[in-house]
C-alpha cells in the first residue's frame, strides 16, 4: 500500500500483472464513469429522463421516431466529446506499453480510451463520432447541413444513423472474433466497470476463464477476493489502476 494511496492491490495480482504475457481487458460504461459521463445504470437527465437506454438504442425506435432518436445521441455525442479520459483510461495505455500482447476490448462508444493513447482497441458496440447511412449500412462522413434532423445521405437519400450496434442487431464480425480470440489466448484478462448484461460482450470473461487466464475484476459493486486465478477489486477504476500500474512499474501514470 503506497503512502499516498487508500487503495489495496493484492500483491499476488501486481507479479500477475509483471508476469504476464498476454492481456486482454474488457471495459464498459463503469471506466467512463469519472470522466462524467452517465452509466447505463444511472437515470437519464433532462429531456431523456423517462427514457430507458435500451429503448433508445434500437432500430425499431429509430424507425418510429429517427428524429428522437437522432437527438438523443447528438445530446451524447456532446457528453463525450466534452469529457476528457481519467487515470483509469490513461493506467490501461501504461499496462499496454509494458505488456507483449495487449488487447483492448471496449463496449464503450466514447472513444475515450484512443484518445488515452490507447492503441489495440477494438470498439465492439461502434463509435458514436462516426455515422453510417441507414439505407446502405456504409460509413459517411460528410453530408448537407440543411437542418433536417436526421439528416439524409448524400448518395441514396436515406436517413443517418450514429455508426454504433443497436440492441437486436450483431456486432460486427470481425472484430468480436479478434476479441473471442484475444479472451481464448491471454494469460490474464481484466473486466473492469462493466455490469455484464449485455450478450455477447459479457460472455467474454468466461470465454477467458475456461481458456484458463487469470480473471481481474474491478468494479464498485463487486466482493474484494484474491485467489490465483480471480481477483475482485471493490472500488473506481480510475482509483485501482493507476494504483496497480504504480506498485507494478514504479512509474508514475
Ligand atoms: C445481438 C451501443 C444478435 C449503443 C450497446 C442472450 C441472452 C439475453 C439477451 C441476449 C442474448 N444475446 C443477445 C441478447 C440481446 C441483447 C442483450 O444482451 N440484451 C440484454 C439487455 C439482456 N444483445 C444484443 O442485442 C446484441 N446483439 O446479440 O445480436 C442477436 C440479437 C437478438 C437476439 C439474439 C442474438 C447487441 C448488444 C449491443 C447493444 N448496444 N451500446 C449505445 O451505447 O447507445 S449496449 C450498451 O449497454 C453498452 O455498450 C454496454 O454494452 C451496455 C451497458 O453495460 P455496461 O457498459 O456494463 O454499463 P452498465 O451501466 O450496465 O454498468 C456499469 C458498471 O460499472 C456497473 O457494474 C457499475 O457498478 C460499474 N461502475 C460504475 N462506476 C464505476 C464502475 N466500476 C469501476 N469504476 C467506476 N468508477
Amino acid at each position: 500500500m503506497s503512502e499516498q494511496s487508500a487503495v489495496s492491490i493484492p500483491p499476488g495480482l501486481v507479479e500477475a500483472l509483471r508476469g504476464a504475457k498476454s492481456i486482454a481487458v474488457l471495459t464498459g460504461a463503469g471506466i467512463s464513469a469519472e470522466s462524467g459521463l452517465p452509466t447505463f445504470r444511472d437515470p437519464q437527465t433532462g429531456l431523456w429522463e423517462k427514457f430507458r437506454p435500451e429503448d433508445l438504442a434500437t432500430s425499431e425506435a429509430f424507425q418510429r421516431n429517427p428524429k428522437l432518436v437522432w437527438e438523443w445521441y447528438a445530446h451524447r455525442r456532446e457528453l463525450m466529446g466534452q469529457a476528457q479520459p481519467n487515470p483509469g483510461h490513461a493506467a490501461l495505455a501504461a499496462i499496454e506499453r509494458h505488456a507483449a500482447t495487449f488487447t483492448l476490448v471496449t463496449q464503450n462508444i466514447d472513444g475515450l480510451h484512443q484518445r488515452a493513447d490507447s492503441r489495440n482497441v477494438l470498439e465492439l458496440h461502434g463509435n458514436i463520432t462516426r455515422t453510417r447511412c441507414f439505407e446502405e449500412d456504409t460509413l459517411v462522413e460528410s453530408w448537407s447541413a440543411n437542418g433536417e434532423v436526421p439528416p439524409h445521405c448524400p448518395r441514396c437519400g436515406g436517413l443517418l444513423r450514429p455508426d454504433v450496434v443497436w440492441f437486436g442487431e450483431s456486432l460486427p464480425e470481425e472484430t468480436f472474433e479478434q476479441a473471442l480470440e484475444a479472451a481464448i489466448f491471454c494469460d490474464l484478462f481484466f473486466s473492469i466497470g462493466t455490469s455484464g448484461l449485455v450478450e455477447p460482450a459479457a460472455s467474454l470473461t468466461e470465454v477467458a476463464r475456461r481458456a484458463g487466464a487469470t480473471i481481474v475484476v474491478i468494479n464498485l459493486e463487486v466482493e474484494p477476493l484474491a485467489s490465483p486465478d480471480l481477483y475482485q477489486l471493490n472500488g473506481p477504476a480510475g482509483q485501482i489502476l493507476p494504483e496497480l500500474v504504480r506498485q507494478a512499474w514504479r512509474d508514475e501514470v
